[in-house]
């Protein structure tokens, strides 16, 4: 239909329609033939079922949390401008369940965002929710559980976001490949999370496998009297990357490893990173790639080797002291049998305290020319999060800013939206901490003692944040950990990296304020600094945290709160706790969790759909 036929059967509309009703359509009618993407947008629709089930990923069995009973679960392929609606059924029995959408910034649906304690309450066993959000830009993600610690029992998969129709992307390459990263336990998560919040500390260990796309191998002769572990489960048989030889590929790959930093490496193959979180990297070749928890990556990978075998695709634990074994694929040349192993040993990876050469990657990633988008040059206020490791009443517990987090049974977000003032603590969280000029982050703190904390960081809407992340000295001397800090809601610009104490006179001064890449996950290294900036501009309540499993359990998270005036009524799905008990309306069967104005608007343009044919 061209646009003055369109005209006309609106024009002849709007006569027919109250005055109120006029605007309401027209406002449709601009969102729906104005905004370019939305045009052929889609939605996609998914009802998974998430439950415990014995699996062997490693070939040694045990229960995992699936969604359909798959884990990884599936993965979600669809456009940018497109709409997912997921119905999660939590038939875990015995445990609540929320489900994060890592890297989806969640314009407009910030109570969908899945992290609970900060914008929804756990969904309760037997429960439905209704997760509705637009994929606001193409790139890779993922999701995973954020609830507790169970992105650890296997509640992760991928989300592959392509351009829009018409759209074409700054490089070329025959097809896609994806693989999603873990590290795996024996050991249930109860028994870490419990063994983690004792005052008898148990730590849970470097884990016993590396799982490329769900599947690792572990030495069944090495398991512990009674495991049931068999090294001929089809389920632990190793990922295959099949392609055609002179072929290149996009391999897609995410980390949602809960302790591991990895290095990947395909074997005698380079690899040309060209996408970070989502946002272009200007093309570099590596070797080998470092990627931390909570990051993806694209690189373009060519089948130019000898086709008449097939090479190892390995990662390796870096950054910790590794007794874990090296997780395995087969890049498979097409038609070379699948599973013939490759004729050499898997590489071992680098040394695992390289920290330079880890640190040296992390600064070449710069956005790509022609996509860059220049940060603000100036920020209207700037933060500085100290990363410590302390006691509280003899717990072990991470900081921030000498402040360990603990989520308040009323998430934020509707604690703010429902002014729930005593939820948490309204004082505000610390910007800095205690003589930080004095502080040595090379030694441990004389006083390791922290505090509990709720307070959150509150930004007034649309102003420009830079945040200081400070590595210094865990309780043990002369160790300092890499910490991957995920930031819900936003990209932000990595403005820089330094290794010793930041200094804020200089250092500040030597900021990439030119093409620095956009992301939402970045690696703070040992003894290191690492310097963001973002605009607050998503009305919301966002965590920002470390994001190693165990390290979040134990404290190490702040949350920003930004134009949360902006934020509709919120719908009653995600109420039900603490001082929202009683405020949660029963939902229909089948009924949809959407506030009633957009389910007004979405009728209206039924109507509208209908008058127009
Ligand atoms: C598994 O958990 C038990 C009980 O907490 C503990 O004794 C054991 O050391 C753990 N195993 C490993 C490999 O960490
Ligand atoms: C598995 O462990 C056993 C016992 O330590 C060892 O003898 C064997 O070589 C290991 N197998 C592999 C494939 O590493
Ligand atoms: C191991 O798995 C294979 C394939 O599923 C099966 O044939 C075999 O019986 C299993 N062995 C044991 C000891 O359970
Ligand atoms: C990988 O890149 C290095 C450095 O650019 C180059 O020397 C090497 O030949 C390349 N290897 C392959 C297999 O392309
Ligand atoms: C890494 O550790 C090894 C010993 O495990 C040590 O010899 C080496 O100097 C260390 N390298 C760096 C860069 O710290
Ligand atoms: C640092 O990174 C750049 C870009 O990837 C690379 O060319 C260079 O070889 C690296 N240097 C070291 C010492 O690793
Ligand atoms: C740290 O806390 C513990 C237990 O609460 C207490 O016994 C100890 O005196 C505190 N240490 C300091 C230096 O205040
Ligand atoms: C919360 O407070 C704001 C500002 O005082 C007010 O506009 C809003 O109606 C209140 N919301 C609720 C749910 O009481
Ligand atoms: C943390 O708090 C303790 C007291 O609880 C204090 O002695 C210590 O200096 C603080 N450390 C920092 C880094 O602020
Ligand atoms: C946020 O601030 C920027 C720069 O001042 C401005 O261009 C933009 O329109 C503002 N956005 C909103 C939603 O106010
Ligand atoms: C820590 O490292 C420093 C410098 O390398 C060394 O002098 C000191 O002995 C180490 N301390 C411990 C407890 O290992
Ligand atoms: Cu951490």
């Amino acid at each position: 239909m061209n646009q003055s036929s369109l005209q006309h059967k609106m024009g002849w509309l709007f006569k027919c329609l109250p005055n109120p009703m006029t605007f309401l359509l027209l406002s449709v009618i601009i969102f729906i033939f104005v905004t370019p993407p939305e045009v052929d947008a889609k939605t996609h629709h998914y009802k998974w079922a998430v439950r415990y089930e014995f699996k062997s990923p490693d070939c040694y069995e045990k229960l995992a949390i699936t969604i359909d009973g798959t884990t990884p679960g599936p993965t979600i392929m669809a456009r940018q401008g497109d709409t997912i609606v997921v119905e999660l059924k939590n038939e875990l029995q015995m445990e609540n369940v929320a489900v994060h959408w890592h890297g989806i910034r969640m314009f407009g649906t910030p109570w969908n965002d899945g992290t609970e304690g900060v914008t929804q309450c756990p969904i309760v066993p037997g429960d439905t929710f209704v997760y509705r959000f637009t994929l606001d830009k193409p790139g890779t993600f993922f999701y995973h559980g954020h609830y507790g610690m169970q992105r650890s029992a296997g509640l992760y998969g991928l989300i592959q976001v392509s351009v829009p129709n018409g759209v074409v992307e700054p490089f070329l390459y025959d097809e896609d490949r994806s693989i999603i990263l873990n590290d795996w336990w024996h050991n249930s998560t109860y028994e870490q999370a419990i063994g983690l919040s004792s005052l008898n500390f148990r730590w849970v260990n470097e884990p016993e496998s590396l799982l490329i796309q769900g599947r690792g191998r572990f030495n069944c002769s090495l398991a512990e009297f009674g495991g049931k572990c068999n090294q001929t489960n089809a389920e632990c048989s190793p990922h295959i990357i099949t392609v055609v030889p002179g072929k290149t590929y996009r391999l897609r790959i995410a980390s949602v490893t809960s302790l591991s930093a990895l290095n990947f490496e395909i074997e005698g193959h380079n690899m040309t990173i060209v996408e970070a979180d989502g946002n272009y990297v200007e093309p570099f070749v590596v070797k080998n790639l470092n990627i931390y928890s909570g990051e993806t990556y694209s690189v373009l990978v060519k089948a130019d080797q000898d086709p008449s075998r097939n090479y190892w695709a390995a990662i390796n634990v870096v950054s910790r002291k590794r007794t874990t074994p090296t997780g395995l694929a087969i890049f498979n040349y097409s038609p070379n049998p699948p599973l013939t192993p490759p004729p050499i040993a898997p590489s071992t990876g680098p040394p695992w305290n390289d920290t330079f050469s880890r640190f040296n990657q992390s600064l070449a990633i710069k956005a790509r020319k022609g996509y860059t988008v220049p940060p603000p040059q100036t920020s209207d206020k700037s933060i500085t999060l100290l990363n410590t490791q302390n006691k509280i009443d003899g717990y072990n517990r991470w900081a921030v800013n000498n402040v360990s987090l603990l989520l308040p049974a009323t998430p934020y977000l509707i604690a703010l939206k429902w002014n729930k003032t005593n939820a948490f603590n309204q004082s505000p969280a610390p910007e800095t901490y205690d003589d930080y000029q004095n502080y040595d982050i090379h030694n441990p703190a004389a006083n390791i003692n922290a505090t509990y904390g709720s307070s959150i960081y509150r930004f007034p809407f649309n102003s420009t944040v830079d945040v200081v992340l400070q590595n210094a000295n865990m309780m043990k001397p002369n160790n300092s950990e890499t910490h991957p800090w995920h930031l819900h809601g936003h990209d932000f610009w990595v403005l820089g990296y330094g290794l010793g104490k930041f200094d804020p006179v200089s250092d500040p001064m030597k900021y990439n304020l030119v093409d620095p890449i956009r992301k939402n996950t970045v690696p703070l290294h040992p003894y290191g600094w690492t310097a963001l900036r973002f605009r607050a501009d998503n009305p919301g309540a966002w965590a920002f945290h470390c994001h190693i499993e165990s390290h979040f359990f134990l404290g190490m998270g702040v949350v920003f709160e930004e134009g949360v005036e902006m934020v509709p009524r919120l719908p009653t799905s995600v109420l039900g706790c603490g001082d929202t008990k009683r405020l949660r309306m029963p939902v229909k069967s089948g009924g949809s969790s959407l506030p009633s104005g957009f389910i007004y608007l979405s009728n209206l343009f039924v109507l509208l759909l209908l008058f127009l044919n």
